[in-house]
């Protein structure tokens, strides 16, 4: 459970740290998990609906810049959200009725793996409230020089700064955009078990993993269950028919009900089209939407 400073510091700066937020056995079952994905990744030489690869990935040494939706992959992250105290700091921020918009592990390669540029996920997926955020799981002790989450608090409360560069949705914001200001930016290492939270209109990025280490974030995305989508990342449930739509919002329900009464708020809404020539991930987008890195 959080406490009322806790709540009051994420309503203002958009952000949280949360020290040891699951326990050394839960730890020790999501490295392992997280290991053997790893290790099946080496049957592949492109990236797929399972494995976004970074550049130089071989089947003697995987380079992954992420395991996508590890909920879907193993069992586990699903308990893990559903019953462990991450469920309740997720009640304690979103109330009673949640439900999970996307999972991803970032598996950041040692020796340079790929930066991912400032950006808001709020670009990615406007819904019609903005009681959203993420999640993120450290599964490893992460370092100033393992690339961590970077934030620029209160961020959350201003504008939805331009993701697009030349005519495409390139999800990442313009370092020289005058609405961007890195020297504002707060840095979040921590101990593995750690977690950060983030809110969905939040700036954040991260540097390049110049360590020697894989850096593993296990992220969360997760919402009210009455903000509902409107188009962008999550627009995947407008080609599933009425049928399949219905089991698949009962999937992601993480606690309480589903909610046919969507909050309509005024929120800041860009529909993040035309996208990338590769939108298959934000690496691919950024890459190959050209956009403008701010970590060199
Ligand atoms: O892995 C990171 O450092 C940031 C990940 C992130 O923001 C994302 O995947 O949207």
């Amino acid at each position: 459970m959080l406490s009322e400073q806790d709540r009051a510091f994420f309503a203002q700066n958009g952000y949280l740290k949360v020290p040891g937020a699951v326990s050394v056995d839960q730890l020790t079952k999501l490295r392992g998990i997280t290991a053997e994905l790893i290790d099946q990744s080496r049957d592949i030489t492109v990236s797929d609906d399972r494995f976004d690869l970074d550049d130089g990935h071989t089947r003697d040494a995987p380079r992954l810049t992420r395991i996508k939706l590890p909920h879907k992959q193993h069992p586990y992250f699903w308990d893990l959200l559903r019953n462990s105290a991450i469920t309740d700091i997720l009640t304690d921020l979103l109330g009673p009725d949640t439900m999970l918009q996307t999972s991803k592990l970032n598996t950041k390669a040692p020796g340079g793996g790929a930066a991912v540029e400032w950006h808001q996920d709020w670009a990615f997926y406007p819904h019609t409230n903005d009681d959203m955020l993420a999640f993120g799981l450290m599964l490893e002790d992460i370092e100033e020089e393992n690339g961590p989450l970077q934030v620029m608090p209160g961020t959350h409360k201003g504008p939805i700064l331009s993701h697009h560069a030349n005519g495409v949705f390139c999800g990442a914001v313009d370092p020289d955009d005058p609405l961007f200001h890195p020297e504002k930016a707060v840095t979040l290492t921590g101990k593995a078990g750690d977690m950060t939270v983030h809110h969905a209109r939040l700036l954040h990025g991260s540097a390049p993993n110049m360590s020697n280490r894989t850096r593993m974030i296990l992220f969360y995305e997760c919402h009210a269950a009455d903000a509902w989508p409107l188009l962008g990342a999550g627009s995947y449930i407008h080609s599933l028919g009425q049928a399949r739509l219905w089991e698949d919002l009962h999937e992601r329900l993480i606690t309480g009900q589903l909610c046919l009464t969507p909050r309509i708020e005024q929120v800041p809404v860009s529909i993040p089209l035309p996208p990338a020539p590769d939108a298959s991930s934000i690496f691919k987008s950024q890459q190959s939407g050209g956009a403008k890195s701010a970590f060199r």
